[in-house]
């Protein structure tokens, strides 16, 4: 087995789905906290503000916020070297644009920082994760406006600077590329245009959500480059949903529609942030979809500066693309496609693809020849809390298990891959349905999709599984 001696094993959250604590220490409102609760069938509402009878789930999530001693004795006990989280920018800043800091934010992530240190857990922190002030939202429309370039540096030079010697991993944005689909606009780059109400189907100006990302893009590039002013030590990444697809069929026309797809959804974002420039290709889709840009004086050399050290990404699940119309249809995380005769699916209708990963981070590594890391990978699945508080779920071994199998064959391919954190080590509120009841977890949160319950925390199956599997590093899969 070729697992790296250190080899980063963990787990992942985001501040927005596992914290809760919404409104203590002096945190405020993220547009996080005004997603209504959706299902797989019915989509979540964006609201401008609280509203009477709609139900916000993140606003507690798993209650992390009070439960993080705890919960960070259980990835100690499973023996985790790392884990991938986020900070709620709100926490910091609650609506972005104060002068000073909020005291106690920074208190509160010190403390989860201490605690991990205690158990020689590596924290990898995610600057900004489908959670921005609302307010920002509500006055500026989010990334649309070229001031929450300046916002977003202030908040994250404090963070740099107050978490220097806690902190060397940081990742700047959550799923960059989100900003290439329309669902991105209120999530990824906190833009609600007017008449955004549905989740799932927002009002899109292209044009816009393209400037949003832009600014981003500076934004992230702006962070690396103070971020390595202030410590040496820092290792920051971008990160990268990975929606990778298949050609369905040899057609030639499914093969370009292919290689379509991974330019403008996959490597669009991570050329500019890893190789410090627009594609290649790039003018032409700007061309092709009315799109142009407000690059400022300097915005290209910051980019050509501000390039990452590593590249990280999230990996569920593969697609086919097809000019054929007539085809079945599959979901996915962020996206569907055409659904695939070779492989099974979750109960959310994501195809389960292990070699997928092996594929996608070969193909990663061979154009961008950096350092790798797998910070989302996990199954979204029901489970059911039995007798005894037990929790069974060899669905999420065998998921677990045959991904650890395509790394191990990755590694031996050549990649340079350092880490793992699987999503969701602890069940948490879902960032497309809003649902608790799409567990992630190792460990089973007693809470339902209402935030009704004790939230008590119990072991799954997996949670036994996957500690043996770190104390071997990976070679004990049985
Ligand atoms: C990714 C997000 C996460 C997480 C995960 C699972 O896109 O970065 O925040 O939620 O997907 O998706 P979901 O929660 O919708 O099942």
């Amino acid at each position: 087995m070729s697992f790296p001696k250190n080899f980063l094993w963990g787990g992942a959250t985001a501040a927005n789905q596992v914290e809760g604590g919404y409104d203590e220490g002096g945190k405020g409102l993220s547009i996080a906290d005004v997603l209504s609760n959706g299902t797989h069938s019915s989509p979540r509402t964006i609201s401008k503000e609280t509203e009477e009878g709609l139900y916000y789930p993140n606003r507690i999530a798993s209650d992390f916020y009070h439960h993080y001693k705890e919960d960070i004795e259980l990835m100690a006990e499973m023996g985790f070297k790392a884990y991938r989280m986020s900070i709620a920018w709100t926490r910091i800043y609650p609506t972005g644009e104060e002068e000073e800091p909020n005291e106690e934010g920074l208190k509160f992530y010190q403390n989860v920082f201490a605690q991990l240190h205690k158990y020689h857990i590596e924290p990898i922190v995610t600057l900004s994760h489908y959670e921005m002030p609302l307010n920002l939202t509500n006055r500026y429309n989010g990334w649309a406006s070229r001031k929450v370039i300046d916002l977003f540096v202030k908040y994250a030079k404090t963070v740099f600077e107050y978490y220097r010697d806690d902190v060397k991993y940081w990742l700047t944005f959550n799923e960059i590329n989100c900003g290439c689909l329309p669902l991105g606009n209120y999530m990824s780059l906190g833009i609600r245009n007017e008449g955004t109400r549905n989740f799932l189907d927002q009002v899109d100006d292209i044009n816009l959500r393209y400037q949003g990302l832009h600014h981003q893009f500076v934004a992230s590039a702006l962070a690396v480059i103070e971020g390595h002013k202030i410590s040496k030590d820092f290792r920051i990444g971008n990160m990268i949903a990975m929606m990778p697809v298949y050609p369905l069929t040899p057609n030639p026309e499914d093969m370009l529609l292919y290689q379509k797809n991974w330019r403008e959804l996959q490597y669009y974002c991570a050329d500019v942030q890893v190789r410090g420039a627009y594609p290649y290709f790039a003018k032409k889709f700007w061309k092709d979809n009315g799109i142009t840009l407000k690059i400022e004086k300097g915005d290209l050399e910051i980019l050509k500066e501000g390039t990452v050290d590593f590249f990280s990404l999230s990996y569920y699940q593969t697609n086919c693309v097809t000019t054929d119309k007539s085809v079945a249809m599959s979901s996915g995380n962020l996206l569907g496609g055409a659904k695939n005769p070779y492989l099974k699916s979750s109960e959310w209708g994501w195809q389960i693809d292990p070699d997928g990963l092996r594929f996608t981070l070969n193909e990663l590594y061979s154009r961008y020849q950096i350092p790798m890391l797998v910070v989302e990978n996990g199954l979204g699945a029901f489970d059911k809390l039995e007798e005894g508080n037990e929790v069974h779920d060899p669905y999420r071994i065998d998921y677990l298990k045959q991904h650890i199998i395509a790394m191990e064959q990755t590694i031996e391919d050549g990649v340079d891959l350092f880490g793992y954190t699987w999503w969701g080590w602890i069940d948490l509120t879902s960032a497309s349905t809003g649902e608790m009841g799409k567990r992630y977890g190792f460990v089973y949160v007693d809470s339902d999709d209402y935030g009704n319950g004790t939230f008590n925390r119990y072991k799954k199956d997996s949670f036994y599984w996957y500690k043996k599997v770190i104390a071997s590093n990976g070679k004990n899969l049985e």
